[in-house]
């Protein structure tokens, strides 16, 4: 059977970027053979054309109706997906479609999360500020997750059905990067990284906010080690069967 990957991309007022970003998605698409494609557009109210845009562009757009972020975005996107791999990029036009077939050949035996790694692949977004973050962020998620990884907070991933089904997510905004990475970590999946090159996004205006986020954060990966440590409930929802081949 062709395994079905869904790509989910969250939008907030995007209309000057998301017809780029779901333009190159398409070629991607019909370049990659061996698969079969959905592309979900999650709206959260923005108030210029991002949902037209997406619809125009042949993307499946969902609105989330409850309160908005980055992360409830992304939960509504991944409930109503269908895919046996789901992939999340943003769209903004930072991250490049074009390395999704890259993302799809990483995921070998227990492989279950892929991460694009702007450490490997460089960043014209980056910071000093924001590169410090992430790589403090980053070392805390190895010293308390136990897996070091280059980049841990990229919003351009890939992961197995499982890795969101079988728990209950609670993330509200970015910090469900760190949530996707302690349950796949939890499920005995193994989490890789893959070069993928960071644009700056295109046009309109950041959401993400620094300190705020960069809080967040660290909140989570804290709470995540709790939670390992029996400190906080579990949140697993079912027992899955480990390793499903997509
Ligand atoms: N649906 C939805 N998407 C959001 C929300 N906040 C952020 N996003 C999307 O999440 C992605 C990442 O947000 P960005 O603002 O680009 O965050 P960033 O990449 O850290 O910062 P910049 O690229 O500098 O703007 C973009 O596609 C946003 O549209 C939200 O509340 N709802
Ligand atoms: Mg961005």
């Amino acid at each position: 059977m062709v395994p079905k990957v869904s790509v989910v991309v969250p939008a907030k007022n995007e209309e000057m970027n998301i017809g780029r970003v779901l333009g190159d998605l398409n070629r991607t698409i019909a370049q990659t053979p061996g698969y079969d494609f959905e592309v979900i557009v999650v709206d959260d109210k923005s108030s210029d054309r991002t949902g037209e845009v997406g619809t125009s562009c042949g993307a499946k757009v969902i609105r989330n109706t409850g309160p908005s972020g980055k992360g409830r975005a992304l939960r509504v996107g991944f409930e109503n997906s269908t895919g046996d791999i789901v992939i999340m990029m943003d769209a903004d036009y930072s991250h490049r479609a074009e390395d999704i077939p890259k993302f799809l050949e990483a995921f070998t035996d227990k492989v279950g999360l892929v991460i694009g790694s702007r450490i490997f692949g460089g960043s014209d977004e980056y910071t000093r500020i924001r590169a410090f973050g992430n790589i403090f962020l980053t070392g805390a998620l190895g010293m308390f997750l136990g897996r070091y990884l280059s980049d841990a907070l990229n919003g351009f991933k890939a992961f197995r059905r499982d890795v969101f089904d079988d728990f209950r997510y609670t993330s509200d905004a970015f910090e469900i990067e760190i949530e996707l990475i302690a349950n796949a970590l939890r499920k005995g999946y193994r989490v890789v990284e893959v070069s993928s090159h960071e644009r700056a996004r295109a046009g309109g205006e950041a959401k993400s906010r620094v300190v705020r986020h960069g809080t967040r954060f660290l909140l989570r990966i804290v709470s995540e080690w709790m939670r390992e440590k029996g400190l906080l409930p579990s949140n697993v929802k079912r027992q899955g069967t480990n390793h499903p081949t997509p």
